[in-house]
């Protein structure tokens, strides 16, 4: 049985032994200004304070508690004057306050594996309320950690999608960077998409919204004659087991564009593929996600989506507003659905992409962007997703259980990458 426990109770741990790579830390930051945005003085104070406890004579249990103290009392203080550097500009006793509940969640979250409703809150209110910089900051943070695999364990590794080799991987994290997304030359195979298509006509699925008349009929299998929803959506677990599925979330090329991306380690938190029909008519769904909105569920993420039907204009393109990922203006910074119109007043509509592509179209996104699945007018779209973040901190994910049998590229990929498969059992 292979061991892929993320054991995240080491993280509080390394973070009262952080004194030890403060210099790492300036020589990580100056490499990825783009996640920091400025070197944090007040963190490199409690980094250096954290060090004088280390050195000082006094006995070690004692040190501990100082270290963990100091730790616990000043991480907030430090966020609060960072985001003065960094001339937040909602700062204010909210932004206090929902620090503290995010450094209280995470030590939470550190030593059960579970995030409260409050840290989670408390997580979406400061991506809103810092335009996004605290999740940079704190993912640079996190990558001093649990840094990136080194790339020797790729280059050895079967990349089975090659999805790296047209572009290179910098070029294709570069655009993600500058965009929000990247559009891989390479696609999936069409015997691949068969198969797929083929398990997702048979899978029951669970439908969403549900409606009355139904509201017996919990699963039921997609019937492109007679949608009786807007989406249908596979069961999380039995796509797990599917093998091409396996292949897929063990493909190499997948797994170095994120981390590299990220600047730290990246695990597989949603597996998801569903069916988007025309129930509407070309009226939008807000549960379906078919308005404007942005993802919030973990700190650091990237969606990988695979269209698994052609998909045009009018059967439900994935949307995107090109540079949003990066700032958004205060008018908009705040959570729940915006309507095209709102989105088009600030950022125009030639930022406005909507992602059509033949069968087999991988798209690499972050969706902290502005995006949405478009409304189908006619047909359908099966589609996968597949959600990487940094952490399984955040909104409440559910544990995978992989019966017996993996397929030897996922088994090799959770030997090389434990971290990236944190929520995956195998075995009894
Ligand atoms: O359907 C899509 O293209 C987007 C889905 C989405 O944004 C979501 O599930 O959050
Ligand atoms: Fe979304």
């Amino acid at each position: 049985m292979l061991k892929t426990k993320l054991n995240p109770k080491t993280f509080l741990p390394k973070i009262k032994s952080i004194f030890f790579k403060i210099q790492r830390y300036q020589m990580y930051v100056a490499k990825n200004k783009h996640l920091v945005g400025t070197i944090s003085e007040s963190l490199l104070n409690v980094l250096h304070e954290l060090n004088n406890i280390h050195q000082s004579s006094i006995e070690d249990v004692k040190k501990q508690e100082l270290l963990y103290v100091l730790f616990k009392n000043s991480f907030p203080k430090v966020l609060w004057n960072w985001a003065t550097e960094q001339k937040v500009k909602s700062i204010s006793i909210r932004f206090y306050d929902n620090v503290i509940a995010f450094v209280e969640g995470y030590e939470q979250y550190c030593n059960t594996g579970m995030t409260s409703p409050e840290a989670n809150h408390s997580s979406r209110q400061l991506y809103w309320m810092t335009d996004g910089k605290f999740n940079n900051f704190w993912v640079s943070f996190y990558g001093l950690f649990f840094p990136k695999y080194p790339k020797y364990l790729f280059s050895d590794q079967a990349r089975n999608l090659g999805l790296t080799e047209s572009r290179g991987l910098q070029n294709i994290v570069q655009e993600i960077r500058d965009k929000g997304y990247h559009l891989f030359d390479e696609k999936l195979s069409r015997e691949i998409c068969d198969r797929l298509t083929k398990f997702a006509e048979n899978a029951l699925c669970k439908l969403a919204p549900h409606y009355p008349d139904i509201s017996t009929e919990k699963y039921l299998r997609y019937d492109s004659d007679n949608p009786k929803s807007v989406t249908y959506r596979v069961d999380e677990q039995e796509l797990a087991n599917n093998p091409d599925i396996q292949n897929l979330i063990a493909d190499s090329s997948i797994i170095s564009v994120v981390q590299e991306y990220f600047g730290c380690r990246a695990t597989l938190r949603d597996l998801s593929m569903w069916w988007s029909t025309a129930f509407l008519k070309g009226d939008a769904d807000s549960s379906s996600a078919q308005l404007y909105h942005w993802d919030g569920d973990s700190v650091k993420f990237i969606n990988v989506f695979i269209y698994l039907t052609e998909v045009t204009s009018q059967n439900g393109p994935h949307c995107f507003v090109r540079g949003s990922h990066l700032t958004k203006p205060l008018s908009l910074l705040r959570d729940g659905r915006f309507s095209d119109q709102e989105i088009e007043n600030f950022y125009g509509k030639e930022h406005m992409d909507e992602i059509v592509g033949k069968r087999g179209t991988i798209i690499a996104a972050d969706t902290r962007a502005f995006h949405k699945g478009k409304a189908l007018e006619h047909s359908e779209r099966l589609i996968i997703m597949l959600t990487f973040s940094m952490d399984l901190f955040g909104a409440t994910y559910s544990s995978i259980q992989l019966s017996d049998g993996l397929t030897d590229a996922l088994s090799q990929s959770m030997k090389h990458f434990p971290y990236s498969y944190s929520k995956f059992r195998v075995g009894k």
